[in-house]
């Protein structure tokens, strides 16, 4: 049983009690035990073997009642509370509340007047043009309807970059162990970094192809096998998705790699680049006639067409053949970069972990700073502190310092932009911080030209210093908030703040995408992870890949800086 299937559980059980108006509460408790099971790099099922439901309540945000469900998952497979609560509606209400923009009213008109109870009899009415018939459907709600079924589409197998990394670094962990595997690579938009993954390529160098078919398709994670022949297999895996192995001679594993990392577009151009030169390139290496030239490292297959090697997250289809060629290719940042990070969460506000906690995490990761930024009021639900209790964390943070060593607690608060613009704590309170990171989290649902000017005011605020996952969106769950995004790299610019890139794996806000045109226009980022707790300060690599992806360096990130720099860029708007 995989983590993501108890996020799911608790994810549904939320909603049903958030339908029934349970108490907001005990829905708010499901849903942050499902944000913190999502995003832990520990297994449950794991934790539960080695330490009972003592090692689950020790967990942040798990409680008795849920490591109570977690343990019923682990020996019955159900959650009798979540069957009952399903019971409780009436059949294909659940599929329904699960498009985006369909709530629970919505979902029992539809039933009541079209007698649709499933997405598929939901898309056939939708096309016929039969929504427009129902009371309240105006324009803009059979959009939103229609938006939502589009979104639910094109989700649909794809996986959170994160789910992705569990598995391939589990199932890569698996295989090691055995004796027959000389190498091994997982392959595809994995390897690129892309911010969901359909399935995984797992390609092997081996003399025994077939007891690594066999060790595959006996692996743990795997659900049932799809496909198993002597040098490939396929398997769907406990969460669905699917993943490929192929064992290959250590001749051909370089062209293998390249060819399986992608993606389609780069490997058509660099084809076409090597047919210029009287080469053929394919999965099994580089061909001059009948003559095989290279194909063990993905080295030799760049060098048979006279370029250096391009990192798998630039191999886009873009422009990265220009960059190569002309030997500009970008310095990407790494991991090992990143000094600390400038945007978590303590106990303070809905945060799991005491503020030493989380500094001894970092510490433990060799940062020399963390920035605990916890919510301001308006958050409320997400525990948001009044001015008043903000001081009492400053105080505390001075306290801490003086008894750390080797790392430095930052004082900090991430402000929520209000509908206006304007921020919810005071100048006055603010220019007590060393980081403000202001973000949206209310009224996502502005027209453009007015959330750009509400978002471009907070920027204009001398204290703040970052502007938080700046577009809002969640992946596979909610789009974007409708915004100038060209007009805000341009206000960070013209106000010297910092744009986030938010490691949270469905957050990776910026987007790869942005991150490029923020740094083409000059603009610094911060790469934050938005940690809940101190397992997540570790999601941190997910960003440094969104942003590896934007072909960002090292020096374009402000937490790559030694302490005292960063104090400088920090402080340098006021
Ligand atoms: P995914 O799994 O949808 O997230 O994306 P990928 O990029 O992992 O795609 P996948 O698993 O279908 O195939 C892995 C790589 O194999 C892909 O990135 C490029 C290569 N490949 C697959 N099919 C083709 C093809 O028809 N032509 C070329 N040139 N390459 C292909
Ligand atoms: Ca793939
Ligand atoms: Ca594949
Ligand atoms: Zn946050």
């Amino acid at each position: 049983m995989e983590n993501s299937e108890f996020a799911k559980v608790f994810w549904n059980i939320a909603e049903l009690l958030e339908l029934k108006n349970g108490n907001p509460f005990k829905v708010r408790a499901y849903q942050k035990a499902a944000q913190n099971i999502e995003n832990l790099s520990d297994s449950l099922a794991g934790l539960y073997k080695a330490g009972g439901l003592k090692a689950l309540e020790n967990l942040p945000g798990i409680g008795e009642a849920i490591a109570d469900h977690i343990e019923e998952i682990i020996k019955t497979g159900k959650v009798k509370k979540y069957e009952s609560l399903v019971k409780e509606f009436p059949k294909g209400f659940i599929e329904m509340m699960q498009v985006p923009g369909i709530g629970p009213k919505t979902a029992l008109l539809l039933k009541k007047k079209l007698k649709i109870d499933s997405l598929a009899k939901l898309r056939r009415a939708s096309n016929k043009g039969l929504l427009k018939d129902l009371p309240g459907f105006k324009e803009k709600k059979i959009e939103n309807v229609k938006k939502g079924l589009e979104l639910k589409a094109r989700v649909k197998g794809r996986f959170l970059l994160s789910e992705a990394d569990r598995y391939a670094t589990g199932i890569v962990d698996e295989m090691k162990k055995h004796k027959e595997i000389d190498q091994i690579l997982t392959a595809g938009s994995y390897r690129r970094g892309q911010e969901t993954v359909g399935d995984i390529d797992i390609l092997v160098t081996s003399k025994k192809p077939e007891a690594v078919m066999e060790a595959f398709t006996n692996l743990p994670q795997v659900e049932r096998t799809t496909a198993k022949g002597p040098t490939r297999s396929s398997v769907v895996l406990k969460n669905g998705m699917q993943a490929d192995i192929r064992v290959l001679p250590p001749k051909n594993f370089g062209a293998a790699a390249h060819y399986f990392t992608g993606n389609k577009p780069h490997n058509i151009m660099i084809r076409e680049l090597a047919i210029k030169k009287g080469l053929k390139i394919s999965e099994y290496g580089v061909m001059r006639g009948d003559k095989w030239i290279a194909g063990r490292t993905e080295e030799e297959v760049f060098k048979s067409v006279g370029l250096p090697f391009i990192p798998p997250e630039l191999r886009q289809g873009t422009n990265e053949f220009e960059l190569a060629k002309a030997g500009k290719l970008p310095k990407l940042i790494e991991l090992s970069d990143i000094r600390g990070d400038l945007h978590t969460h303590s106990n303070h506000s809905d945060g799991g972990n005491t503020i030493e906690e989380m500094a001894a995490a970092a510490k433990e990761l060799g940062y020399e700073y963390l920035a605990m930024t916890d919510h301001s009021i308006t958050t409320r639900v997400a525990g948001g502190q009044t001015e008043k209790v903000l001081l009492k964390e400053l105080d505390e943070i001075d306290r801490i310092n003086s008894k750390l060593n080797g790392i430095r607690v930052l004082k900090g608060a991430e402000v929520d932009i209000l509908p206006d613009g304007s921020l919810d704590f005071s100048d006055e309170i603010l220019k007590q911080l060393d980081v403000v990171t202001a973000s949206v989290h209310s009224n996502f649902k502005m027209p453009r030209e007015k959330m750009t000017r509400r978002i471009i005011r907070a920027l204009q605020n001398k204290y703040v210093n970052i502007l938080s996952h700046p577009t809002g969106r969640l992946i596979n769950q909610r789009e974007p908030y409708e915004v100038d995004i060209e007009k805000v790299i341009r206000e960070a610019k013209e106000t010297g703040t910092y744009l986030e890139v938010n490691s949270y794996p469905n957050r990776l806000d910026l987007s790869d995408i942005h991150c490029r045109r923020a740094k083409e226009e000059g603009v610094l980022l911060s790469i934050n992870t938005d940690a809940h707790a101190a397992l997540q300060l570790r999601l941190m690599k997910y960003g440094i890949m969104t942003a590896r992806r934007g072909g960002i360096e090292k020096n374009d990130v402000i937490n790559t800086r030694p302490l005292a720099k960063l104090l400088k860029l920090l402080y340098a708007k006021r």
